[in-house]
């Protein structure tokens, strides 16, 4: 080959590429592997090598809580079917605490020895204990419609149960029984001024739960709405001065109270004005279908200011110890009213002004706001038409604001302070926002569809921040769903459930989750977030021997010095102190058969110096907080040796704070 042609050659061209890629290596190549590699120091190296978007880095950013820095806002979940309710901290949803309602929890000592009477408050009938619930609703406590900080309410929906828990220690202090009925659901919503908790029921049943065939559903069984009246002096509700309405047997279903303009009214869907029963054996429609056949159900509307003063009038029948506004003094008094609601309703929500209650129907795919005021107008102009038990019903045409189209699966709603509405669409797995078209909201955009975000999955309820209140704060918002799917490594078939934070703090159509969080406790169904300082929890309990439950020192407070074992025949008395790293005393020598009556006080003051007490065998394990003085009471029924100790890792010498009851045969 002649030099020219080789020149001209493929040949020539592939030598000459090789040797320009070989320089190119000696002289970027060096560069370009830095860059591979990276200093691992550099977030942005991190973020290359992880392949995160600039989304993700704005979410990372807007999570992230720095270790000693703490979160904006605190959100109380549900805790479904575990039976209590879990504090997370917003933005960065760690979990801060779990609060014992409704079920034991050993770790911080309920219903071991310590938490008995909260417990034994929520009895079933025939004083079978119930130590397990299904909690769907917490509420915070309000003043003029805002959140107030001080105390929380939780229904169970399985036993129709409402819980107290004091927002000073984060601890129960009460547990009430509706002894009208099996089960509720739309509870525990407030009226503005936590005047009264709201405990609507839920399936049809006799009231004060006695026997009826189910042939004769339409006569003898019934719904119901209760008003525990809360004693916030007390701390506790006061059954004597609660009251509750006696409503056809349409299936009730969520409530939600009046506020500004509305307040004094309660507004709660409802479904299964079919009065279906099921009996698919017998040839009926399955409940699926028997509930879904009408195409619309009953809004309710009850101007509760109205029934308490009827209730104070006296003008009641007791049943099981409730006072009960019967339905037919409720419809004379005009405490009651119906208007249509489409497809099988699920959640009713009143707007931040109280102009509108909006209604999500599961089985339509829009919302329906109702107008409060074209409610009122409707009653002062008398309405006509009435069911089948005689309620009044104001025809949609008088009652309905706006319809909005949103999506499949509509549930349920919340607000923020840019005029939007948020609205859970379970079938469509994702959370849609629509402007609120009223003078009070976006005019300018009137009643319109904003955007919609996927969540992952299956969403139920959603809480905005502070977003059912007077005054929503907007910003954040947690899509509460069912199913978790992909979301999680996997721990097996039984997946956790999962809480997406969502940034909604811009308009429009700009919603971004930001973060997923596994809860691995039951169905959280409703939540409500509160910004953090409104709360005013104790670092430690005011004063040393301080019971929890009356919220006072403990007259059994056992003082440093006044230690010792006190027999009394039968009747021994244990009388403790607990401080790092001590029991007083150490030695608790009793005798089979002796009834005994054990009182520790932690007489600690540092802020976390918690002290365990756990005494096998005896099934005892208490958690005592700086101050706290707990009593529990046993018999001795087994000899033997049994070493008590502390369970919590309270200083260098905690494995010897122990000490030994011996129980002589
Ligand atoms: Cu929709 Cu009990 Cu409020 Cu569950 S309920 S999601
Ligand atoms: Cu007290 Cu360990």
């Amino acid at each position: 080959m002649s030099s020219k042609r080789f020149f001209q050659s493929k040949l020539f061209l592939f030598v000459a590429v090789a040797v320009l890629a070989a320089a190119l290596v000696v002289v970027i190549g060096p560069k370009a592997d830095t860059s591979a590699q990276g200093d691992p120091l550099d977030w942005q190296t991190i973020a290359e090598e992880r392949g995160l978007t600039d989304a993700d880095l704005r979410a990372a950013v807007m999570t992230y809580m720095p270790s000693g820095q703490l979160d904006e806002y605190v959100m109380f979940a549900s805790g479904g079917h575990s039976g209590q309710v879990f504090a997370i901290g917003l933005p960065s949803m760690r979990l801060l605490r779990t609060i014992a309602v409704f079920t034991p929890e050993p770790w911080q000592g309920y219903g071991y020895g310590a938490g008995e009477e909260v417990l034994a408050g929520g009895n079933m009938l025939d004083g079978q204990e119930v130590r397990w619930a299904d909690t769907h609703h917490p509420a915070l406590s309000e003043t003029n419609g805002d959140y107030d900080g001080q105390w929380l309410f939780i229904n169970d929906k399985a036993n129709a149960r409402v819980a107290v828990i004091d927002l000073r220690d984060f601890e129960t202090k009460q547990i009430v029984k509706n002894p009208l009925y099996l089960n509720d659901h739309g509870g525990t919503k407030v009226t503005p001024n936590t005047e009264y908790i709201i405990e609507p029921g839920q399936y049809g049943m006799p009231l004060g739960n006695e026997f009826a065939p189910l042939s004769d559903y339409e006569e003898a069984y019934r719904g119901m709405i209760t008003f525990w009246k809360f004693d916030r002096e007390a701390g506790r509700i006061d059954q004597s001065r609660s009251f509750a309405i006696e409503l056809p047997p349409y299936w009730q279903d969520l409530c939600d109270a009046g506020k500004l303009v509305s307040d004094g009214w309660v507004f709660c869907n409802s479904f299964n004005t079919e009065l279906a029963l099921g009996g698919i054996e017998e040839g009926n429609p399955p409940f699926e279908a028997g509930v879904s056949q009408n195409t619309t159900d009953f809004l309710h509307i009850i101007n509760w200011r109205a029934a308490e003063e009827v209730f104070l009038a006296g003008d009641t029948v007791e049943i099981n110890g409730m006072q009960v506004i019967t339905l037919d003094t409720a419809i004379e008094n005009n405490l009651l009213f119906f208007t249509p609601e489409p497809r099988s309703p699920h959640g009713a929500d009143v707007a931040p002004y109280g102009d509108f209650i909006i209604v999500s129907g599961k089985l339509d795919p829009h919302v329906t706001i109702y107008s409060f005021q074209k409610i009122m107008d409707a009653i002062e102009a008398g309405v006509e038409e009435t069911d089948q038990y005689g309620v009044p019903i104001i025809s949609m045409e008088d009652s309905v604001e706006a319809q909005v189209e949103l999506g499949l699966g509509p549930l349920h709603t919340e607000f923020d302070n840019q005029g939007y509405a948020y609205t859970s669409l379970f079938l469509d797995t994702a959370v849609a926002r629509w402007s609120l078209g009223g003078e009070n909201y976006r005019p300018e955009d009137g009643w319109t569809l904003q955007g919609t975000i996927p969540v992952q999955y299956n969403v139920g309820h959603i809480a905005a921040a502070e977003g059912d209140t007077v005054d929503p704060d907007g910003g954040y918002l947690v899509s509460l769903n069912k199913w978790s799917v992909d979301r999680f490594l996997s721990t097996g078939p039984l997946l956790p459930q999962n809480l997406q934070l969502v940034d909604i703090s811009q308009g429009g159509d700009s919603m971004q989750v930001l973060y997923d969080m596994p809860l691995t406790a039951g169905e959280p169904h409703y939540a409500q977030i509160i910004k953090a300082d409104k709360l005013n929890p104790w670092d430690v309990y005011p004063e040393i021997g301080w019971d929890p439950v009356t919220q006072s020192v403990s007259p059994d407070a056992v003082e440093p010095g006044e230690e010792g074992v006190f027999r009394d025949g039968n009747n021994v008395t244990v009388r403790m102190t607990a401080v790092r790293s001590h029991f007083t005393p150490e030695r608790v020598e009793i005798r089979k058969g002796d009834r005994v009556t054990w009182t520790i006080t932690n007489i600690e003051r540092a802020r976390d110096a918690t002290h365990g007490f756990a005494l096998p065998y005896y099934n005892i394990n208490l958690s005592l907080e700086p101050g706290e003085s707990i009593t529990f009471e046993f018999e001795a029924t087994r000899d033997g040796v049994f070493s008590y100790y502390c369970t919590e890792f309270c200083s260098a010498l905690h494995l010897e704070m122990m000490g030994y009851m011996t129980v002589q045969p």
